[in-house]
């Protein structure tokens, strides 16, 4: 891929994290208003890292004036104008790639081969390409100048904290709007970095203000009167919450939530890579992923070959230090997200379903779960429904096309889905009936900053990246 970008192996010196960290606000690092800290913690060893500003409800409402302030200025700039500052911000992360992606690593607990070959390439690369659309919105397709929001308020989970910032920010800023933007209480770091390159490219002050904290925090940016805009990722329960607020009020809205995606596989699957896709589907970034492949439905007549190659292949993953390069599947974000899937597995076994993993040693310390299969699953298992979350994933089988679509859809979600199949009109009449954002076939978990990303049913509305990106964040 041209976004490939390998540096060498990574140690810990390459980012310098300071003891604590500030608001950024209007282009200045500066404390809460009501002198508020919270500890942030490497999830692979519950070392603290850094202590963090916590924002109130006064700091969203001076962040939002500031960002009110600079939007005039901002939105009559030509897009060539803003197109540069874009390119210079995708420029620098590149630049200072090695050292976000350690960054990344130390504050999430994802494997650096994630960080290094997956969130930082797309980082740039969304970046890049929302730069490139800046000076043609006039040529989007959404007739002549199309104009920006104002004020855009962005709530971001701790899965992907710096891509799911590029996501969020890249499309805002092209299109003319300003963001106040609030990272996850678990993964404040890369946000705060990023307030760093801001200012490093001279991005105006008030374009970006990064306010980390709370669920108290993001709920007073969805509410606050001047944000036009509100882009959310995270649980299905919260952005339910925030469909309530902003209902009656002029704000758009896009919200990506949950999910619980198939994996279907055929009985004339080439099955060496599909076991690769349904390990990548479920166990990159320890199955935290609101796309994952967390339901495998697997053609009956091929069920024993699968598992036996797929237990295999379970069996040579590497669980450990996140900084290793050979690491496979890093450390859990958080102790409550181990908790969650602690119980909901603990649940599966009480309900009756299969659990198996491979022989593996959990580290002492920092927040650790295996890679856990179920089987004997049915549809009404707990482990088939809800979301978990985690390195868990829950096999069913299917004798019919119609019965693995049937299957499939059977979720009160609609995020992700894959297809594997030699057979070629077999993709493309599955992939028309199955209710999700994205089908892959023959791949899972691939990304690119030109297509849409988003849910059907309870995994939300609007769509991100893309053409379609850019249409959340215009009046038309
Ligand atoms: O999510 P929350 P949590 C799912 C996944 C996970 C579960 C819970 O199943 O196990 O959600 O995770 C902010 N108003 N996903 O508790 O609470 C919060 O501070 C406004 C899927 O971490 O939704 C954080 O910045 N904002 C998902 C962000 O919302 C509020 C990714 C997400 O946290 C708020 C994450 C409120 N009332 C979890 N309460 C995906 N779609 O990828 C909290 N927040």
């Amino acid at each position: 891929s041209v976004f490939e970008y390998a540096p060498a192996p990574e140690s810990r010196a390459v980012v310098d994290i300071a003891p604590s960290y500030g608001l950024f606000i209007d282009g200045e690092f500066v404390e809460a208003a009501e002198g508020k800290v919270f500890k942030t913690v490497s999830p692979a060893t519950e070392e603290v890292l850094a202590e963090i500003a916590q924002a109130g409800e006064a700091d969203v409402d001076r962040a939002v004036k500031a960002a009110h302030k600079a939007f005039e200025k901002w939105s009559a700039l030509p897009g060539a104008e803003r197109a540069k500052y874009l390119f210079r911000i995708a420029r620098i992360i590149q630049e200072r790639s090695r050292e976000l992606a350690v960054l990344e690593t130390l504050d999430n607990g994802k494997p650096i081969k994630e960080t290094r070959d997956a969130d930082l390439p797309l980082v740039a690369a969304h970046f890049f390409y929302y730069a490139g659309w800046a000076d043609k919105l006039d040529h989007a397709g959404y007739g002549a100048n199309p104009r920006p929001l104002g004020v855009a308020g962005q709530v971001i989970p701790w899965n992907f904290p710096l891509l799911m910032l590029a996501w969020k920010i890249a499309p805002a800023l092209a299109t003319g709007n300003t963001v106040v933007l609030k990272p996850a209480e678990t993964t404040p770091l890369s946000a705060l970095f990023f307030a760093d390159i801001c200012r490093q490219a001279g991005l105006p002050k008030g374009v970006v203000n990064i306010l980390p904290g709370y669920g108290d925090a993001g709920a007073a940016v969805v509410a606050h009167p001047d944000v036009n805009k509100v882009a959310f990722t995270g649980s299905t329960a919260v952005g339910k919450e925030i469909a309530r607020t902003v209902a009656g009020t002029r704000k758009k809205v896009t919200l990506e939530l949950g999910g619980k995606g198939a994996n279907i596989v055929f009985d004339d699957a080439p099955i060496d890579q599909a076991v690769e896709g349904i390990v990548n589907g479920i166990f990159f970034n320890q199955g935290q992923v609101c796309c994952a492949g967390s339901r495998l439905l697997v053609q009956e007549s091929i069920q024993d070959e699968l598992l036996d190659s797929l237990k295999r292949r379970l069996s040579t993953l590497r669980l450990g230090d996140p900084l290793d390069k050979n690491t496979d599947i890093g450390a859990i974000n958080s102790e409550e997200q181990l908790t969650r899937i602690t119980s909901l597995v603990e649940q599966g076994e009480a309900e009756g379903a299969e659990r198996w993993s491979p022989a593996c040693e959990l580290p002492e310390s920092g927040y650790w779960f295996a890679p856990t299969l179920f089987t004997n699953v049915t549809q009404a298992h707990t482990v088939a429904r809800d979301e978990i979350f985690g390195p868990v994933l829950s096999v069913l089988t299917f004798r019919t096309p119609d019965e693995a679509v049937a299957k499939a859809n059977n979720t009160p979600y609609g995020l992700s889905a894959g297809i594997w199949t030699e057979k070629g009109s077999r993709i493309l009449a599955v992939a028309n009936k199955l209710r999700a954002g994205v089908v892959w076939s023959n791949t899972f978990n691939k990304f690119d900053p030109t297509s849409p990303f988003g849910g059907y049913k309870e995994s939300g509305f609007g769509r991100e990246g893309g053409r379609h990106g850019l249409e959340a964040y215009l009046d038309v």
